[in-house]
């Protein structure tokens, strides 16, 4: 990096514009030449701090071509004091989540180098593992202290530090990487004779960038040391206390880099503490809601979307398994349902829908249809696509099935749109070898005192309770009508079909549609039908779900958590 920023200017055919920064790379450049590159570029370099993994992301999202991995934020972000509390392997660690977020290189401010020589050695050869393209090593001691903290702060010796930056590039894996010697002479108070005499002798020793640091608040003796120093290696400045200086003025100086150094520590700071601050004093959440970022934020920030695609790729058929909400009736709950169908109440926070397509996608269901009827403007969930039975009033709930026909194409689960139940029971569905499912509740029958009898389930083989009765149930038929000793449970309302069930479960949509029956059918019907073709297997479970039909269903949903 041996070459004057003018003459780097002049010799520069993509030198034109007047405010130009150094571009990121292409990605095939290696981050080790990026920063190399941009550093030795007649554009000026900006460099933007990072802590973390997120705010890593963050930097590259506004358009940064690397970043500055701030010894001071980091240790901050720890809750520790800039003073090396945090051990070099600690700050490694770090640096691993920061490199694994972006693509961008990363310049780390290894504070003395944690060490003599062969401290630095050993980091310089981790830091190059871990693709960090460049440190830069200040000319103080073990265990250091922020530059912006008290007067005249001890110096290394100059032979002994050029030995630490000699070390360190001999132990670079990658001939790119880039060592920045920090020259503290002017902070410390030992004048500009001094400064220039050490940056030289690092220069020598084989460093590839000078970092000249200031703590006055003009950049008049930044500009001084840039006109004796008359560049002979680019120069790294950190106008933290000179903030007010244009950054014009940096590129007409012949700066190589401009490190913005703790700005996204020092605005997290700032927005965590006020919004805490608003939480605490509010005891709520509505103030606050539209000033952070949104949950969905969070999820894009951090790649979500590429997670959904690798399951796609790489998950079972299960996590493409998709379901048909049935929530077109109306049902009836007094003041409760005055402006909203059953499905839409609120159990604790959240819509009776929501919980269960919350539920569903828990158990790798993406796709969600719900079919709405009835007030069908005040049904919606996160998640879910919304199917629309317009006729609802005349028709029942096999009608309702039927427009969602385009969902029930490989494996499908079937839901009521007023049930609850707990996930285990739907994973156990999702887990049968039976083309047709359903989840049946054995006591319901026996003596519980409620409205909806309507499902009551006939089966081959009633539960026995016995452990070593591994036998399965099949379904003789589905009838409000069935006498106690015919019924052997209650289904729940959940049913699940795979491929085949599914395209057995379209057939006979399509037969009840030709026999003019589409419109009347209800599911007990329809599975009886079903039943008789094809085996319908009844899983039997034991509780763990309830429907909404009354008010006290109500009251005992909001304590099923
Ligand atoms: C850091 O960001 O940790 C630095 C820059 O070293 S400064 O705090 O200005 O010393
Ligand atoms: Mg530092």
């Amino acid at each position: 990096m041996e070459t004057s920023s003018a003459a780097r200017a002049a010799s520069h055919p993509f030198f034109t514009a007047a405010n130009a920064v150094a571009h990121p790379s292409p990605r095939t450049t290696s981050r080790f030449s990026a920063l190399r590159q941009q550093m030795l570029s007649p554009a000026l370099c900006l460099l933007m701090e990072a802590h973390s993994g997120i705010s890593a992301k963050i930097v590259e999202e506004a358009g940064f071509g690397g970043i500055w991995a701030s010894g001071l934020s980091i240790s901050a972000s720890l809750g520790l004091r800039d003073s090396n509390e945090a051990s070099w392997t600690q700050v490694l660690d770090v640096l691993e989540y920061m490199s694994d977020a972006t693509t961008l290189p990363i310049l780390v401010d290894g504070d003395t180098g944690y060490g003599n020589f062969n401290n630095v050695r050993r980091l310089v050869k981790k830091l190059c593992e871990r693709q960090i393209a460049g440190v830069c090593i200040e000319d103080k001691l073990f265990p250091k202290t922020n530059s912006f903290i008290g007067e005249a702060q001890p110096l290394a010796d100059v032979d002994e530090f050029c030995g630490r930056i000699k070390a360190g590039k001999d132990s670079q894996l990658d001939d790119d990487f880039t060592l920045v010697a920090r020259v503290e002479a002017l902070i410390s108070g030992r004048g500009m004779e001094e400064a220039l005499r050490r940056a030289e002798a690092y220069h020598a020793a084989g460093a590839d960038a000078i970092l000249i640091h200031s703590k006055q608040n003009t950049a008049n003796e930044i500009f001084e040391f840039m006109e004796r120093w008359g560049n002979r290696a680019p120069v790294v400045i950190v106008p933290t206390m000179y903030y007010a200086t244009p950054t014009e003025l940096f590129r007409q100086a012949g700066i190589s880099t401009v490190i913005w150094a703790n700005h996204l520590m020092r605005a997290s700071i700032a927005s965590m503490r006020e919004t805490a601050r608003r939480i605490h004093d509010d005891q709520s959440l509505v103030e606050v809601e539209g000033r952070v970022a949104s949950v969905k934020d969070i999820f894009r920030l951090v790649g979500n979307q590429e997670l959904e695609d690798a399951e796609r790729r790489y998950l079972p058929d299960k996590a493409k398994a998709r379901a048909v909400v049935l929530a077109a009736a109306s049902g009836d709950l007094g003041e409760l349902t005055r402006d909203k169908p059953k499905c839409m109440i609120d159990i604790r926070g959240e819509t009776l829908l929501q919980r269960l397509v919350g539920v569903l996608n828990g158990s790798g269901v993406r796709e969600v249809a719900v079919v709405r009827g009835d007030r069908k403007d005040a049904v919606f969930a996160k998640g879910a696509t919304m199917v629309d039975n317009d006729r609802f009033a005349e028709t029942g709930e096999v009608y309702s099935l039927a427009q969602a026909r385009a969902t029930l194409e490989g494996e499908t689960v079937l839901a009521y749109g007023d049930v609850l139940f707990r996930s285990f029971i739907l994973e156990s569905l999702m887990g049968s070898s039976a083309d047709i499912v359903l989840a049946v509740d054995a006591r319901s029958h026996s003596g519980a005192e409620k409205p909806r009898v309507r499902d009551l389930v006939s089966a081959d083989h009633a539960y026995s309770g016995d452990y070593l009765d591994d036998a399965h149930a099949h379904l003789f038929r589905m009838d409000a009508a069935l006498s106690p000793n015919q019924t052997t449970g209650e289904w729940m309302g959940l049913a699940r079909f795979s491929a085949l069930g599914a395209q057995w479960l379209r057939e006979e949509l399509d037969v009840l549609e030709a026999e003019g029956g589409l419109e009347t059918a209800d599911m007990p019907a329809l599975f009886t039908r079903l039943a008789a073709k094809h085996p319908v297997r009844v899983k039997y479970f034991s509780g763990h779900w309830m429907d909404v039909d009354t008010l006290t269903d109500v009251a005992d949903a909001r304590n099923f958590t």
